[in-house]
């Protein structure tokens, strides 16, 4: 199976399914320097765990982190970053009776028709467990873009089925099971998700990012676009269905003179354009909005077909999650940090000394670094 690589200077590849023995990943090129220890994976991976709360699947994995190469006294070498966890809490037998059989909505049937054979305990390669590396790979990129760049990244969950957020307070985000801005409306999430899952269905949801920090001048115009690999990498998580960045699909209905971002002495007036110009970061805040769709794993009856045609019923027990976009903020951020710091190393490998070459713009380095060219000066794109 190609494919389970992405990036280029900063490439990571994940391997494992998720009831083999464990999952890993290889994290290629990370700059030397970078202290790493098993216990730094630990937050960002229990935010993104099953079994923390009644709300998400209740298998129950310790996620702990072993770094097999790559860090040497706590630091990173600049060779190689391997690591893998064990998976410890699989009940393939939930999955015998579906073995043969096509979940409707599941990958189940396009494994089957691409590679004629599939690991159907727990889903194999397609489970969401995979997103686990994603989300330790990006440990490392968040903490080299905020000790190198202050860049911030953060998440929150934007909708779920037809319930938005009333509010927008970002601090309450991380003190609820939702990754919610809006902690008044947390007794409506529990008696909705309670009903749900007795219900046996499961619901799509939206989960929102912002990077805040980043200089003007990230991204490869044209095939390199910062937007097209974020939504590339973005997409490559299970389930995602859309990707926005900015105004996104709202763009459509809107005037050039309305979307446009009124450029001034102190910097963009507003952020319609969600942080890329032409592919390449304004030096704004970026703001990407993810679509995840329903669970297709459900308890409710179906009819499908088996590997032999047969029309069968399928019926999905198992431990599954009722709104899979409930765990998937951290995924989201992580897979922004990754390919931030991606095109942060190609940033400097191009253009580190542009800042050198340009001409020094008169009143430049504006609050949102305007004039300042990326490669140098009210940027700190140039240094590691
Ligand atoms: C998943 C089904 C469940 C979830 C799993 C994703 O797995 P299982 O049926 O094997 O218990 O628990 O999520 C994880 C294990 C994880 O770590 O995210 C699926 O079908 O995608």
């Amino acid at each position: 199976m190609s494919s389970n690589t992405f990036g280029k200077l900063l490439s990571v590849t994940t391997f494992g399914e998720s009831h083999g023995p464990a999952i890993g990943c290889v994290i290629d090129g990370c700059p030397p320097g970078i202290a790493i220890a098993p216990e730094d994976f630990r937050h960002d991976l229990a935010r993104r765990a099953t079994g923390r709360t009644r709300h998400t699947s209740q298998r129950h994995e310790a996620d702990e982190v072993e770094i097999l190469s790559g860090v040497y006294e706590g630091v990173t070498t600049g060779t190689p970053i391997a690591l893998l966890i064990r998976n410890t809490d699989q009940r393939s037998k939930d999955y015998a009776n579906i073995a043969a059989q096509f979940r409707p909505g599941h990958a189940d049937y396009t494994y089957w028709q691409k590679y004629g054979i599939r690991d159907p305990r727990g889903g194999g390669r397609s489970s969401a467990r995979e997103t686990t590396m994603r989300v330790a790979a990006g440990v490392i990129a968040k903490k080299w873009l905020a000790e190198r760049h202050g860049v911030r990244i953060q998440g929150w969950l934007s909708q779920i089925g037809d319930i938005t957020p009333h509010g927008s307070d970002l601090s309450v985000v991380e003190d609820n099971p939702f990754f919610w801005p809006d902690p008044r409306q947390l007794t409506e999430l529990e008696l909705y998700m309670d009903a749900l899952r007795k219900s046996g269905d499961s619901v799509g949801a939206r989960v929102d990012v912002i990077a805040e920090g980043l200089p003007p001048g990230w991204g490869e115009p044209i095939y390199g676009k910062l937007d097209g690999e974020l939504a590339a990498a973005l997409m490559s998580i299970n389930a995602v269905k859309g990707v926005e960045i900015g105004d996104g699909f709202a763009s459509v209905a809107q005037k050039g003179s309305q979307h446009r971002d009124h450029i001034g002495p102190a910097g963009f007036a507003s952020n319609h354009a969600g942080g890329i110009l032409g592919g390449i970061s304004t030096g704004q805040p970026l703001h990407c909005s993810v679509a995840f769709k329903p669970t297709s794993s459900l308890r409710l009856p179906v009819d499908s077909l088996d590997v032999n045609g047969n029309v069968v019923e399928v019926v999905t027990t198992g431990r599954h999650d009722p709104c899979v976009g409930i765990r998937a903020t951290p995924i989201c951020e992580a897979m922004v940090a990754l390919v931030l710091m991606d095109q942060a190393l190609r940033h400097r490998a191009q253009c580190g000394d542009v800042g050198e070459m340009a001409p020094r713009v008169p009143g430049g380095n504006s609050a949102q670094g305007l004039l300042s060219p990326a490669g140098k000066g009210g940027t700190s794109a140039g240094k590691r």
